[in-house]
């Protein structure tokens, strides 16, 4: 496939794994999370990581591009002990680092994952970017795409490849519709639209409980890799 051939859908949704490839062979299910700056992102990173940690074992890489700001605000947040968290620096465009080039991201998942041998979800946020950024399926199984109602209430309706074919969409900060004139229903509707009926989840992250969908969802995804692992 061409750099940027984005015509054909990334996954198999049903499974969480490369459509058209055979069965998967390893146990841990890496899910990449991407979306516009300031969506949510790192938020809901910490959110499941939170919701997630005492059932399952985790572990998180994030994408900035000079910093490790993310990964430092987790680390202080404590969201997982330090040594599960592990920041790649780009240095380059978002887009490139999860698509073109995810050798850095690779290598940060895949030491992660030896060096705690029972991961059951590796999350990897994605630098924040435009709406044409996704990630390859040679670094994630399944993907996670953060909108937000602040961003414009007519963000699903433009689509582009994160809206359309990420495994899960999220519509974040939902709290925040009123102050900025979001109309989150016809968000949702026009979302479904673009995404022939792919799921769409509302989230208003400065709830406690307010991922628990979205932990939900990738609840399920590990149940159907570890069903397909036999
Ligand atoms: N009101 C409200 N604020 C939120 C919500 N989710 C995140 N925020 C806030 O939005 C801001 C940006 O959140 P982040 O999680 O850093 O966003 P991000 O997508 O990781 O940003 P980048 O990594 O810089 O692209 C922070 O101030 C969060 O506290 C939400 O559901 N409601
Ligand atoms: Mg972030």
């Amino acid at each position: 496939m061409p750099p940027h051939d984005v015509s054909a859908p990334p996954f198999d949704n049903a499974h969480g794994r490369p459509s058209g490839g055979s069965a998967p062979t390893r146990r841990t299910l890496r899910v990449g999370i991407g979306g516009p700056v300031g969506s949510g992102k790192t938020t809901l990173v910490g959110s499941l990581c939170r919701l997630l940690r005492d059932e399952i074992s985790m572990v998180v890489v994030t994408n900035d591009i000079f910093t490790s700001e993310d990964a430092d605000a987790l680390r202080a947040a404590n969201v997982l002990p330090t040594e599960r968290i592990v920041a790649v620096e780009t240095g380059c465009c978002p887009h490139t680092a999860i698509r073109d080039d995810i050798a850095a991201n690779l290598d940060a998942v895949e030491e992660l994952e030896a060096r705690h041998g029972d991961v059951d979800l590796s999350l990897i946020e994605s630098g924040g970017d435009n709406l044409t950024a996704i990630f390859s399926r040679g670094l994630v199984d399944v993907q996670i795409f953060v909108l937000d109602t602040a961003g414009g209430d007519d963000v699903p309706r433009k689509g582009g490849p994160g809206v359309a074919m990420a495994d899960l969409l999220v519509i974040n900060k939902v709290d925040l519709a009123p102050y900025v004139r979001a109309d989150v229903e016809r968000m949702l509707r026009e979302a479904g639209e673009r995404r022939s009926g792919g799921p769409v989840l509302p989230t208003s992250l400065v709830e406690p409980e307010g991922a628990s969908a979205v932990a939900g969802w990738i609840r399920e995804q590990i149940a159907a890799r570890v069903a397909s692992l036999g």
